[in-house]
């Protein structure tokens, strides 16, 4: 049967295999490398959606196919493709120079298809979308598999999508035309019925895993998320993400919460396929201490075996830590103060205190916590050099206090590439001390491809200029990768080999800078094959984040067989 929607997931930058390009620490502490190859989640639920109304849906990952074998031919995988409709993730505002290349090549090589973009930076940049010539249609919002459906009905049988709701399109005068963002729904229970089910059966469909595979890695560390709501009730000023991002682009008032067992059921499918560890996004509280509750009574009952990560955005209570311990033995925690200047952290939006995030520690690793990961950041308002050096040395007061417990694990890395568009520091600069260096789409796509992170940074601070960021975020990466040796939380070798990495990364910095500043640029590709070894160092903060290995593995027949028998 012929496929009618492919949905594609560029790389960060489309010829990243071709540039030279010093990412730095823009991606340690996530699972996706520099090319940020992982797909948004939402993929995999338009591409169930649609396929429950009678659509036939493929999903391309091109960034990981290109990543994971050097001859890979995007441009001749594309053109062999074939579909009436592609749809192309602008989610991450990193994803713009991919995002709009690989959509020049499908219109090149299918020039009767229609090209739909959508994801929060097409939400947000959906007028400037439509300077670019390839572009038909783009679905705003956080929620577009309704909308999505309406779409593919109006162009399977011709019709001007006038009545499709959250769609910007290019009439047949060539008039852009803005439809009202009507589609927020606030019950999620018709969407993400069974979307991990539907990415089995379209691997064994489509014969091919590794298009669906979401990072370069995950076949042998499969991590897979469960989501809890759409918005958030936070409203952290440098997030694309708050509560004001989604009041003001996606025009979400209040996010909306899945169920209980909806959060249950989606934990149980993944257990079937895979028991590699299942990461709950978002704090359990935000709706309430009951939502909580529930969760984890259901976890219990379920007795799920995969190991569990629960994320925290403020210091909780025990009884909800032990909680946790019961429902989800050896559970991984996870919080971000982002600094250790309680000052700092209210600038942000976050209130709280070093006693109270402290005592939650403790607590945590009490009631028998398998990990705590605990993360900071640079390039926030009121954050200087030396303040970013004192989280370091807090950091040393915290391994000393919890006298290095191995399960604690701290993290530092800067806010990069990008401030987020929407956040309430990119819409209010002044307000919060920063100074936004591009606003326009086009500018932000030219800055993926500077020679160095550094020049990719779409802000600076009143405290912080960009090389300062970038400077202090290598000095206290080292620092901190010191500190774990010092009170052996991580091998002496693998400190080493961080540091070594660091080191590498930071003198290729500045010989880039010299080179630029003597305008010599094509020395640049000179160093291309140096720049491309200290890329491909082992990043040591990633293997530190995963759990240890032992059984990890996918159970590919069992997730067939439970397709089959819908046990
Ligand atoms: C979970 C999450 C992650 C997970 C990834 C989960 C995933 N694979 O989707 C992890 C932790 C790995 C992650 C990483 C990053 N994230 Co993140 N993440 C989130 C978070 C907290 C929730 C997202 C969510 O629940 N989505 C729900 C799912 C179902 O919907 P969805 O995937 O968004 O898809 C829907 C719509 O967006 C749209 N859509 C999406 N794609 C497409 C494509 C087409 C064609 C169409 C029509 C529609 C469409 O329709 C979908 C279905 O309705 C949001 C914040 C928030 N409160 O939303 C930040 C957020 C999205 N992330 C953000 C950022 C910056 C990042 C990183 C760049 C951070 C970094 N520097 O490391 C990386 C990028 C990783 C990569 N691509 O390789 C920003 C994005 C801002 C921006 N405009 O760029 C956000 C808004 C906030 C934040 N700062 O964290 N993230």
């Amino acid at each position: 049967m012929p496929t009618d929607l492919i949905l594609l997931h560029a790389p960060s930058v489309y010829d990243f295999r071709q540039k030279t390009i010093l990412y730095g620490p823009v991606s340690d502490l996530i699972p996706p490398s520099p090319v940020f190859e992982m797909y948004p989640i939402g993929l995999t639920s338009i591409a169930e959606y649609l396929e429950r109304a009678g659509y036939r849906v493929r999903i391309v990952n091109l960034a990981v196919r290109m990543l994971r074998d050097r001859r890979f031919d995007a441009e001749a995988f594309i053109r062999r493709l074939k579909a009436p409709v592609f749809g192309i993730d602008l989610h991450w505002m990193l994803h713009a120079h991919g995002a709009i290349e690989v959509a020049r090549i499908v219109k090149r090589h299918h020039p009767e298809a229609k090209l739909v973009f959508g994801g929060f930076s097409s939400s947000y940049y959906h007028r400037e979308l439509f300077e670019y010539p390839e572009i038909d249609y783009v679905l705003r919002g956080d929620s577009t598999e309704e909308p999505f459906r309406q779409l593919m009905d109006c162009i399977t049988s011709h019709r001007e999508p006038e009545e499709v709701p959250n769609l910007t399109w290019r009439d047949s005068q060539g008039t852009i035309r803005e439809n009202t963002m009507s589609h927020v729904p606030s019950n999620l229970s018709d969407v993400m019925v069974n979307h991990y089910g539907n990415v089995v059966r379209s691997v064994i469909r489509y014969r091919d895993l590794v298009s669906y595979t979401p990072v370069k890695d995950w076949l042998r560390y499969p991590i897979t998320a469960v989501l809890t709501c759409r918005g958030c009730t936070e409203n952290c000023i440098i997030c694309g993400g708050s509560a004001a991002a989604f009041r003001g682009f996606y025009n979400r008032r209040k996010p909306a919460f899945r169920s209980p067992e909806e959060v249950a059921r989606d934990v149980t499918q993944i257990s079937r396929f895979s028991n590699g560890p299942i990461f709950i996004l978002g704090d359990l509280r935000q709706p309430g201490d009951n939502y909580a509750a529930e969760v984890l009574s259901l976890l219990k009952r379920n007795r799920v075996r995969n190991q569990f990560f629960l994320e925290l955005f403020s210091p909780a209570p025990r009884d909800l830590l032990h909680h946790m311990s019961l429902s989800c033995p050896n559970f991984c925690l996870e919080i971000s103060p982002e600094s250790h200047d309680p000052e700092i952290r209210k600038a942000i939006g976050r209130h709280y205190s070093d006693n109270d995030l402290e005592q939650t520690i403790s607590d945590a690793l009490d009631v028998g916590c398998g990990r705590l990961d605990v993360f900071y950041m640079i390039g926030l308002p009121k954050q200087t050099p030396q303040s970013v050096m004192d989280t370091i040395d807090y950091c040393d007061s915290l391994l000393r206090r919890f006298k290095g417990d191995k399960r604690l694990s701290l993290f530092i890395a800067p806010l990069a590439p990008f401030l987020d568009p929407g956040s309430l520091a990119f819409e209010h600069p002044e307000r919060y001390g920063y100074r936004i260096l591009f606003r326009t789409l086009e500018e932000h796509r030219q800055a993926l491809v500077s020679p160095t992170w550094k020049y990719s940074l779409n802000y600076e601070t009143e405290w912080m200029t960009r090389q300062q960021i970038a400077d202090t975020a290598y000095e206290a990466i080292l620092r901190l990768n010191q500190l774990k040796a010092k009170y052996d939380v991580i091998s002496q070798q693998m400190a080493k080999a961080g540091e070594q990495r660091i080191r590498a990364a930071w003198e290729m910095a500045h010989r880039i800078d010299d080179v630029l500043a003597n305008g010599n640029h094509e020395e640049l590709s000179d160093l291309r094959p140096d720049v491309n070894r200290i890329n491909m160092f082992p990043v040591t903060e990633k293997t530190q984040l995963e759990l240890p290995p032992p059984f990890i593995k996918l159970r590919p027949l069992r997730a067939l067989w439970s397709l089959i028998t819908g046990r």
